[in-house]
């Protein structure tokens, strides 16, 4: 059975990471979205939070599964037996970044590979960030979360008012 990781902080999910995992979905037999618990941005979610978060977007697709970790990323894919780590390519800034985490990971641990999507065209501009700048603003967030993910910011921003 083939397994592949989409690790990430998804803080919050969007509609670009929903794309990558139903894109990933299809490739693997199963696809694990493991979300940072600790991370060093600070995210507005707390990882329960998240988990949440991406199940509810998430439901259609049912060969995934969604769990929090902490520590280094290689360590969780080894306890879960995972091999290969899907990640997502927006544009060129990206790739650096990309290439740093993957090659990093690639010396730490030979036996797991990186694999990379490049972003869908109508996602190619989409961050978690930029949509909690908007949010934050009280904009319309609408075009770039499902329902429940705006409704779940438009809260967490309120309540921190
Ligand atoms: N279209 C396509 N892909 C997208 C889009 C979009 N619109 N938006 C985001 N993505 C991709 C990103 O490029 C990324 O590949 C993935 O989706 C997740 O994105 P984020 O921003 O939620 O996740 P990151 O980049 O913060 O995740 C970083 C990790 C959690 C993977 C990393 O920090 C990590 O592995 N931490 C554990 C500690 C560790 O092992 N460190 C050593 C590795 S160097």
């Amino acid at each position: 059975m083939s397994i592949a990781l989409y690790p990430g902080s998804f803080d919050p999910i969007t509609k670009g990471h929903l794309d990558i995992i139903e894109r990933a979905a299809r490739m693997y037999d199963k696809l694990i979205i493991g979300v940072l618990k600790n991370s060093i941005k600070d995210p507005l979610f707390t990882a329960a939070e998240r988990v949440e978060m991406i199940k509810d977007v998430i439901s259609h697709v049912k060969n995934t599964e969604v769990i929090a970790f902490d520590g280094l990323l290689i360590d969780f894919a080894h306890a879960n037996n995972i091999k290969i780590i899907v990640r997502g390519l927006r544009a060129v800034t990206d790739f650096e970044y990309e290439l740093q985490i993957a090659q990093t990971n690639k010396v730490l641990a030979p036996d797991i590979d990186t694999v990379f999507l490049t972003t869908s065209l109508q996602y190619s501009y989409l961050s978690s960030s930029i949509v909690k700048e908007i949010a934050s603003y009280d904009g319309d967030i609408s075009a770039f979360v499902n329902e429940r993910t705006a409704f779940d910011i438009k809260k967490k921003m309120k309540d921190m008012r």
